[in-house]
């Protein structure tokens, strides 16, 4: 998907110096496989190691992370909340964050269920209406702390419909939280934070679940405030924790990109001309499911003709006639960690003239803005490249005509309305509170997506482009030097494309 230019700025990212003993928890945690032998042998709410072993090993929570990963993740956000802490002078903390409810199509048609990332980052639990409290222990200092867990309650009626629940066994031994109880025991448990000197980390603008958040949260969050306790915002910093992808959660966004551009190819491969935008669609959600993806992670962008120079266009429902380009701006979701990847080509198998002219000027923005990922240089670095590069190309193309070329860079602006890339993870837009003036690091994913729009009224172009758009996008892995393009088994090479459209 496309990054809008203007976000919120953020502090800069803080050095993530992470205190306490890891060691510690990996001793506590070294009983854990067979700690796990306690699930229960029924189904619970999400696929467990033993009623899915085709999916999960033992002692992971979901597919490739494991117990002691998420509890590693835990424990550096206390951390964070203990360096934040020591301007506060409290010692006493409770750290709350809501799961997603369900949402419903109409009346008691529900959309399928996705986690609050936030929270399933923290904890791996996938059921509605749940609440995770990352809470001091009296007597011990941050990061240590307990780590609880608040569910649906099990019931055979709404199991009947719904199907299965955890129930609080099942959370603990799934999950690896200390402690579990159901939803109705959360006001009772919250009494022993309402202390002066106990500060509340939750983040309620707006809140995550409107119904737990006036229910549970409001009159608590309320009494904090009247008595100048302290409520402090959480989401920044599991953003700050999200933006650097541990080796497991490369290994997921390798898989996703992987499976994405395979998708992809095989969308090129089938395409047909004339051929409906909803053909390949369908197509390529087909070839990312039939790959292990769980779903697709955004309504994918297929648009034929001028339709792409509508950026966000997800109608995809006409027919892509034979001389126009098709645009697929298309993602999956695997096992929690996106990918996001744009191709364009055309569907008759040969670009025009004009359109591969237009193709290898983005690519090789495309190529330079790539070798720019490197520690240090930031996305809006990047952005402010592209930008140039992109309006060198436009004059060098003859897409402007002589009257127009005084003001470039608002020219490059109304022609590519948006940036140059976003971070990636778990969510398409990631970590949106993340600034994009920040240095990148070693262990980030971000997507590098120039593209040109020349809409089919456009006066000022010349002629010959209007109509045309066009985008290239991967996903990038950095590195401390070379940068890895995770999504770089999709063609983008002119040749190449022209030759997977016309290998029959
Ligand atoms: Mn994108």
């Amino acid at each position: 998907m496309i990054p809008q230019t203007v976000r919120n700025i953020s502090s800069a990212v803080k050095t993530l110096r992470i205190q306490g003993c890891i060691n510690c928890l990996y001793k506590r945690f070294s009983i854990m496989p067979s700690g796990q032998k306690s699930l229960p042998t029924r189904y619970l709410g999400q696929p467990s190691p033993f009623t899915h072993p085709h999916l999960l090993k033992t002692g992971e929570v979901t597919p490739g992370l494991t117990q002691i990963e998420y509890a590693l993740r835990r424990h550096k956000l206390l951390s964070l909340v203990q360096k934040e802490a020591e301007t506060l002078g409290s010692s006493d903390h409770a750290i709350i964050l809501l799961s997603h409810p369900t949402y419903y199509m109409t009346n008691d048609i529900p959309f399928s269920f996705h986690q609050n990332t936030n929270f399933l980052y923290l904890c791996g639990f996938q059921e509605p209406d749940s609440i995770l409290l990352l809470h001091t222990i009296p007597g011990m200092s941050l990061p240590s702390h307990k780590a609880v867990l608040f569910v649906p309650r099990r019931n055979k009626n709404q199991e009947l419909w719904d199907g299965p629940r955890s129930g609080v066994d099942g959370a603990v031994a799934l999950t690896g939280v200390d402690e579990a109880y159901n939803m109705a025991e959360f006001r009772q448990y919250l009494q022993q934070f309402k202390d002066e000197g106990c500060t509340l980390w939750y983040d309620n603008e707006p809140p995550v679940h409107s119904v737990l958040h006036s229910d549970y949260l409001q009159p608590f969050v309320d009494m904090k405030t009247k008595s100048k306790n302290v409520v402090k915002p959480v989401r920044v910093l599991v953003q700050y924790l999200r933006l650097i992808k541990s080796d497991t959660e490369i290994e997921l966004m390798k898989m996703a990109a992987k499976i994405t551009s395979e998708a992809m190819s095989s969308t090129m491969f089938s395409t047909t001309s004339p051929v409906n935008e909803s053909y390949l669609c369908a197509k390529f959600d087909f070839e990312c499911r039939a790959r292990g993806a769980d779903l697709l992670a955004y309504p994918p962008v297929v648009a034929g003709g001028n339709r792409c120079n509508t950026l966000h266009y997800v109608k995809n429902n006409q027919l892509v006639q034979d001389g126009e380009l098709v645009l697929l701006d298309g993602g999956c979701e695997y096992s929690g960690y996106v990918s996001d990847v744009t191709r364009t080509w055309p569907v008759n198998g040969r670009f025009t003239t004009p359109q591969s002219e237009l193709y290898q000027a983005i690519l090789d923005v495309q190529k330079s803005c790539l070798s720019l990922c490197v520690p240090g240089i930031s996305l809006e670095n990047i952005y402010a490249f592209m930008l140039n590069h992109l309006g060198q190309k436009l004059k060098d193309v003859g897409v402007l005509q002589e009257k127009c070329q005084h003001d470039i860079y608002k020219t490059v602006r109304r022609y590519c309305p948006h940036h140059v890339g976003h971070y990636l993870g778990m969510d398409v837009h990631d970590t949106p509170d993340i600034s994009r003036s920040i240095a990148l690091q070693p262990g980030m994913v971000v997507t590098i997506e120039p593209g040109i729009y020349i809409p089919e009224n456009d006066t000022s172009a010349h002629p010959r482009f209007r109509g045309i758009g066009i985008r290239i996008e991967d996903d990038v892995l950095i590195m401390d030097e070379e940068p890895v393009i995770l999504s770089a088994d999709c063609p983008n090479e002119l040749p190449e494309v022209e030759k997977i459209l016309n290998y029959h």
